[in-house]
């Protein structure tokens, strides 16, 4: 297969103006007419070539005129009629089958709806047309069903709706903003609503409806709470307004990732859209309140504004990362959003990083755009615009972004006419902040410091250096804001004068791979507290000592290096372990410092929760070269059962005194004195006995919310036995009716560290209620089986086999679920060579097996060059 290629841009050769369709929807047989208004798109005289994959023809005219076979070509991927005017109209006739349809991309049947999903590929499947987001047309689509489909949903406002003969109905939708076909949408089916209304910053009215199950509309109750906030924030953080009159949401439980943000009628997977406190954790609040916003944010930014092509995918995906980032940060709390968000860029995106998939936030080539929906592009991405936030500031990012939103709006674009907005507003120069776009790996920084107690000066000393990525041998160096504040040996902010000016605090830009900058007025020895908020997406290594560590543990007033600095000394206790020599003095130090965190009464409850939270395995891997997870899982449950030893009385009192006696509620204050609970049940467990059982089975059994069920037998599995036995199967019985619970148990034992977890997945994958071909089933037991370090990575490598085999079973049916199980695959480099050689065979394996899919060739190709 040839890979497709930025630098092979060429504008499309015909636009499509308007574009009528009507579906006659059946289950098996799917009519779809389309009648195109096109014109050629200036001085050419190619043949009109559109899209169509998988479609049966029935039909194709121009200007009314029938064409004969010999008058166009149909091949598997495109419809091609040479010789056409320069205005003319296409209508075309095929037919297609959703109900077969299980790669879930295209038209398809979930819980017997019909619903599409059409980014970044799919509409090619329903229809002829130039499937390419640079082509924005006006929509108007016909729906037709059995009026057993009770409500037939697409982009805009409803225009008609009525009867047909046959026990059939109809309704006409228009959307009257242009859009490219991925933003297409469709639903049909028997669906309950919620409906609600919100009133918009210029008076206007929208009607806001959610879709869900029958019998779930109460479910849905959050989502809604979720969007109304999303809505008033965007009016008033970005001055962004919506634009119908209409907004609709719906749930749909065969999904192949989060949500989908097409025009006026965004699609879900259930599981982040349903929650009540039975069903649903605080973890799962949290998401639906992050991702209903994501998708509404996507209408600006994304929709409104699209990318010119694939490759221009952070454009909109990194930018409303970094808009619901912030929604969350001002919803939840900076410092505990901050450290969350930074959790998930290190395990998924620093990972990616150092593996053979490592890209650019845009990347130059790609053989199937549906791989490229990744953590680089997402969360790098959104860290790519918060630094530019850093760099130029508040205001001037928001003058940017309203001169983005006005020179763009209705429009395809590209990051380079983005960041033009920002480089026109400040007049700076932003070429080398560019760079950042274009050159993959993540930065090691070094920072050095020497104080003079004479003169009262500090000199810091900044280097930068990136590691060769595939494909890009050689690194330059990126403009970096490193935040720095400095404290006292106490632990107090120590102001210092910069250029002669006193600050608390400064941003220092790496621009070179070398920087050295001088604080004068530092009246004692300071602790530097550096890469504050994590001010760039890099690894730091400092000359701090671990006594400075303490210091910012105990107090630096930046929480994300208050945070980082236990977690700094976290890593340091475990790899002594792990390398045989277990630093006992530290670990009894360590214990100490996080009870006084416990203890602190100014502090959240759930940044207490994060600092009590060890590194997590994958985390450890990255530092450890090469990675050994049987020893890092080993290291790090010793040093859990040592703080458990030190803790026990603190935790049991804290989980003792966080008893919630009052209503659920989801808020983050409550979400947070969970979390902190649950927490210290999980540190607990690492020292198994009869008390903590009992503890852990009473938390479990008086249980009234998800989040603490699942803490319950979280802490049960850890602890093994009857218990956690009798403890599962209380849970499958209670919940067995409930899918997303269900998921949940699969996930729980898709992650049990303990001996034996292959042979009980694989037990798992014959379980009734198992089915590959729902991608949150899948996921659940699957990715996290692969991500369950100790297990996957059994030195048998029968569990990198499993996986193998798992995808290739699942390619057969869905190409881009298949593709995202890859990846715990990829890194093979970075592990002992006994577990890296296992693995390499398996994606060998993977790599030579006869009609793979281009999603998963491409992905295994990649990891094995
Ligand atoms: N834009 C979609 C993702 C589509 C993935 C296609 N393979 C959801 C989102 O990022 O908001
Ligand atoms: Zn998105």
């Amino acid at each position: 297969p040839q890979p497709i290629r930025l630098t092979d841009y060429r504008p499309p050769a015909f636009l499509i103006e308007t574009t009528e369709l009507v579906f006659a929807l059946e289950p098996n047989t799917t009519r779809v007419k389309a009648r195109l208004t096109i014109r050629r798109n200036g001085e050419h005289a190619e043949p009109l070539v559109l899209h169509g994959e998988r479609l049966k023809p029935i039909s194709v005219a121009v200007d009314g005129k029938l064409l004969a076979d010999s008058e166009r070509t149909i091949d598997a991927e495109y419809l091609t009629v040479p010789n056409l005017p320069d205005a003319f109209v296409l209508e075309t006739e095929v037919e297609i089958d959703p109900e077969a349809n299980k790669a879930l991309d295209g038209l398809y049947m979930s819980g017997g709806r019909f619903c599409t999903q059409c980014e970044a590929e799919g509409f090619r499947k329903i229809t002829w047309f130039a499937d390419r987001p640079d082509v924005l047309s006006r929509f108007t689509v016909r729906v037709e069903a059995d009026k057993k489909f009770h409500r037939l949903l697409s982009n805009g406002n409803l225009m008609e709706s009525g009867v047909l003969p046959g026990g059939r109905h109809y309704a006409v939708w228009n959307d009257p903003f242009p859009k490219p076909a991925y933003l297409f949408a469709l639903v049909a089916g028997e669906l309950d609503e919620l409906a609600d209304k919100l009133v918009t910053m210029t008076g206007r009215t929208v009607d806001l409806k959610i879709y869900v199950d029958p019998g779930m509309s109460d479910r849905a109750a959050y989502a809604m709470d979720s969007l109304k906030r999303a809505m008033k924030w965007d009016e008033e953080v970005f001055g962004r307004e919506y634009d119908l009159d209409l907004f609709m949401i719906v749930a749909v439980r065969d999904f192949n990732f989060g949500a989908m943000e097409n025009k006026g009628l965004n699609i879900f997977n259930s599981s982040l859209l349903l929650a009540d406190p039975a069903t649903a954790t605080d973890l799962d609040y949290e998401r639906i309140e992050s991702v209903v916003a994501h998708e509404y944010f996507h209408n600006w930014t994304g929709d409104r504004i699209t990318c010119r092509d694939w490759f221009q995918l952070c454009l909109k995906e990194g930018l409303t990362v970094f808009r619901d980032q912030s929604f969350s940060a001002d919803m939840r709390g900076a410092a505990v959003q901050r450290i969350k968000d930074v959790k998930t860029l290190r395990a998924r995106q620093f990972s990616e990083d150092q593996g053979p998939l490592s890209h650019p936030v845009r990347p130059g080539s790609y053989l199937k755009i549906d791989n490229f929906y990744t953590a680089t592009i997402y969360e790098k991405g959104a860290e790519v615009i918060r630094m530019l936030k850093t760099l130029i500031g508040d205001e001037k990012f928001r003058e940017g972004m309203d001169l983005y939103f006005d020179r763009w709006d209705g429009h395809a674009t590209t990051v380079e006419e983005f960041i033009r907005c920002f480089a026109d507003v400040t007049g700076e120069d932003l070429t080398d902040f560019f760079a950042w776009y274009e050159q993959a790996g993540t930065p090691n920084v070094t920072l050095k410091h020497s104080y003079d107690a004479d003169t009262r000066i500090l000199k810091l000393d900044l280097t930068q250096a990136t590691a060769p990525t595939p494909g890009q041998p050689t690194k330059r160096a990126l403009p970096l804001p490193v935040r720095i504040g400095l404290l006292d040996g106490e632990g107090r902010t120590q102001a210092f004068l910069r250029d002669g000016t006193a600050l608390d605090e400064t941003v220092v830009v790496l621009n070179g791979e070398a920087t050295s900058v001088t604080f004068t007025g530092v009246d004692a020895a300071p602790v530097v507290s550096a890469l504050r908020g994590f001010s760039a997406p890099v690894t730091l290594e400092t000359d701090a000592q671990a006594k400075d560590r303490y210091v910012q543990l105990a107090g630096d007033p930046d929480l994300f290096n208050r945070w980082e600095a236990g977690q700094d000394l976290a890593r340091a206790l475990i790899s002594s372990r792990a390398s045989g020599r277990p630093d006992e003095v530290g670990e009894e130090r360590y214990a100490e410092a996080l009870g006084r965190g416990l203890a602190d009464q100014a502090a959240d409850p759930a940044f207490k929760a994060l600092l009590l939270s060890l590194p997590s395995e994958a985390d450890l891997a990255l530092a450890m070269k090469p990675a050994d997870p049987g020893a890092i899982h080993e290291a790090r449950e010793a040093l859990r059962t040592r703080l458990a030893l030190h803790l026990e009385d603190d935790l049991k009192r804290l989980h003792i005194g966080l008893q919630e006696l009052g209503e659920f509620s989801p808020d983050a204050a409550s979400a947070g004195r969970r979390a902190l609970r649950n927490a210290t049940l999980d540190l607990l467990a690492a020292n198994p006995r009869a008390e903590v059982i009992t503890l852990a089975d009473g938390h479990y059994r008086a249980a009234i919310n998800m989040t603490d069920a699942m803490g319950g037998l979280n802490a049960l599995m850890l602890l093994g036995g009857e218990a956690f036995d009798s403890a599962l199967v209380d849970f499958y019985e209670r919940w067995k009716s409930e899918p997303l619970v269900i998921d949940k148990w699969f996930a729980l034992q898709g992650r049990d560290p303990s001996d034996g977890a292959l042979g009980r997945v694989m037990g798992l994958t014959a379980h009734p209620a198992f089915d590959q071909t729902n991608p949150n089933r899948l996921r659940a037991l699957i990715s996290n089986f692969a991500a369950n370090q100790a297990q996957f990575h059994d030195p048998s490598g029968s569990g990198y086999r499993f996986l193998a085999d798992t995808i290739l079973a699942v390619d057969g049916f869905n190409p881009m679920t298949a593709a995202r199980l890859v990846e715990p695959l990829g890194g093979w480099r970075r592990y002992t060579p006994e577990l890296g050689t296992l693995m390499k065979a398996e994606l060998q394996r993977i790599a030579a097996t006869e009609g793979l899919s281009k999603n998963v060739y491409e992905l295994a190709t990649k990891a094995l060059a």
